[in-house]
């Protein structure tokens, strides 16, 4: 090969080299700008953007309950800087010169609250809020402060049964210690404000065929009838007790219903004739089909 052209080889080799070198350092520098972007904006985020505050009301307040002070808690004069409201409208409003957070004319429901509605029991409620502050002296932009209001329970709802009359219905031939589940309340408080326990009355006819059992289902309770007599649905069919539910609030609601039960019947009788002999006088020249005697079977007691 000749010496000229070895040498146009690798200057051609060379000149490659330094393109794929200076592309790959383009590629580099690229990388590095995206990076330096994020880093700055991160950076310009976590400046505006300060602590998170968190503060506590019961629920139900009356409107113009003071919540919170922004301006003493950020440590900044309440003259000077200007306050808005960015989130938490309509259940909070904000002072625009001191930054004092209130309730407003929409009570905070904790029952109700969207954020609140499927909390696991025991789960506190926050609403969120968020507010800008303005510094009207330097004529910066406004910061931004996030800050959550827990809502504490109160007992504002009573337990009550799906219906006013529940019914339950039990075979005669029950043996005594039966259960029978009877249906829930419910309460829509959480906590001690929740349902606490249940308690039966009844009349003296059936004092000693029934009681009741609370169990325990992990947060729940579980109201149960035990059968404590023998049942005969030939001598009474039905028994009205009265079940009350009542909550661990302070001071506690309670509520009631009507527990009706219904004795089903079991095949307990053997049928029976109402003589245990019958006689009966028929003509020799009887027609087919005349009537000798009539039998009459036992109605059931
Ligand atoms: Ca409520
Ligand atoms: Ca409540
Ligand atoms: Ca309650
Ligand atoms: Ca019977």
């Amino acid at each position: 090969m000749p010496s000229s052209y070895s040498h146009r080889v690798f200057l051609l080799a060379e000149e490659g080299y330094r393109l794929m070198m200076c592309q790959s350092a383009n590629a580099m520098w690229s990388r590095w700008s995206a990076m330096l972007v994020w880093i700055f904006l991160l950076l310009c985020c976590s400046a505006n953007v300060v602590n998170t505050i968190i503060y506590q009301v019961t629920e139900e307040q009356p409107p113009n309950t003071l919540i919170g002070s922004l301006a003493s808690d950020q440590g900044l004069p309440d003259t000077g800087h200007l306050y808005k409201l960015e989130v938490g409208a309509p259940y909070l409003r904000v002072d625009g010169k001191t930054g004092d957070i209130y309730t407003t004319e929409t009570p905070i429901d904790r029952e109700t609250l969207k954020d609140c509605r499927n909390l696991f029991e025991g789960d506190p409620c926050f609403l969120e809020f968020e507010v800008s502050i303005t510094d009207l002296m330097k004529g910066t932009g406004p910061r931004l402060i996030e800050g959550r209001i827990e809502i504490l329970d109160e007992n504002d709802n009573t337990p009550q049964f799906s219906s006013p009359v529940l019914t339950l219905s039990i075979p005669e031939n029950t043996h005594v210690g039966a259960l029978f589940a009877i249906p829930v309340a419910t309460d829509r408080d959480s906590g001690s404000n929740g349902i606490a326990d249940y308690a039966l009355t009844t009349g003296p006819e059936a004092a000693n065929l029934f009681s009741l059992q609370v169990a325990q289902d992990s947060d729940e309770k579980l109201p149960q009838l035990i059968v404590l007599g023998n049942l005969d649905r030939e001598q009474r069919d039905s028994y009205d007790l009265n079940i009350k539910v009542v909550d661990g609030g302070s001071p506690p609601r309670q509520s009631s219903a009507l527990l009706r039960i219904t004795i089903t019947d079991a095949n307990d009788n053997v049928p029976k004739f109402e003589k245990s002999h019958y006689e009966g006088e028929l003509p020799e020249n009887s027609p087919v089909g005349h009537s000798v005697l009539q039998v009459m079977r036992q109605v059931s007691q």
